[in-house]
């Protein structure tokens, strides 16, 4: 007999064993292995002050993308999207069931696309690129410096909310723009590095400074995870 709960170990056992367990517990079910997960942050809240503070870090990955996957889990439940996976969902949006189908763009977006915000930072972050990808960014952008000042353009150019992009397709890298939760996976490119320029992401701390946002944001870049997005895509 367990002293805490008052359960014995076959009781335990029986309880693991059956739907009771899942059913109790919001959101979990033995059946939801289709479902998308949010991920946890691979580092405090606070872990990237003061470019990001804890506040905005706490809300924008407890709410905000919180809010995004449990939207897109419930869009696509029962449909034939369910099981496949996020690349595939965003590159083939025309296979979405067309009631769902401004749903699916808009969480499933905001699914992905912070799912990677969140990785593409660490405590440890700024400098510069390395390896392959330093290589890439010379040429392709003519140096580190004229990279930053394009992508930085691009962020603070976005008009609304919306993300800038530094996408990889066979090995060319570009920068992007999209609006809303709207992805480089949607025209088939691989988006390696992302600043997200949504308020939320920023107007805790810098109110209407999106350009500080962006400056101070390239500090915080994990350019070793950016350089391994980039070998992989
Ligand atoms: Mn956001």
């Amino acid at each position: 007999m367990n002293e805490q709960t008052g359960l014995s170990r076959r009781d335990v056992l029986k309880l693991a064993g059956s739907a009771v367990l899942g059913a109790a517990i919001p959101g979990v079910s033995l059946a939801d292995e289709w479902q998308f997960k949010l991920p946890e942050l691979p580092y405090a809240e606070d872990a990237l002050e003061p470019y990001i503070d804890a506040r905005t870090m706490g809300i924008h990955h407890g709410k905000h993308h919180a809010g995004y996957t449990n939207k897109l889990n419930a869009a696509i439940e029962g449909t034939d999207l369910a099981g496949m996976s996020i690349e595939d969902i965003l590159g083939n949006l025309d296979l979405a069931p067309e009631d769902i189908r401004v749903t699916v763009r808009n969480n499933g977006g905001g699914y992905a696309n912070h799912s990677l915000f969140w990785q593409i930072m660490s405590p440890d972050g700024g400098g510069e690129p390395e390896g392959d990808l330093a290589d890439a960014i010379e040429r392709d952008f003519g140096g580190f410096a004229d990279f930053k000042t394009a992508f930085s353009a691009a962020a603070g150019s976005v008009f609304g909310s919306g993300w800038a992009w530094l996408a990889a397709d066979d090995g060319a890298l570009s920068i992007s723009k999209t609006p809303n939760q709207d992805t480089p996976l949607m025209n088939g490119r691989t988006p390696i590095l992302g600043i997200d320029v949504w308020e939320h992401a920023y107007y805790l701390h810098y109110q209407n400074r999106r350009a500080d946002y962006i400056a101070a944001f390239f500090n915080v870049i994990n350019w070793q995870r950016v350089g391994e997005l980039y070998a992989g895509a």
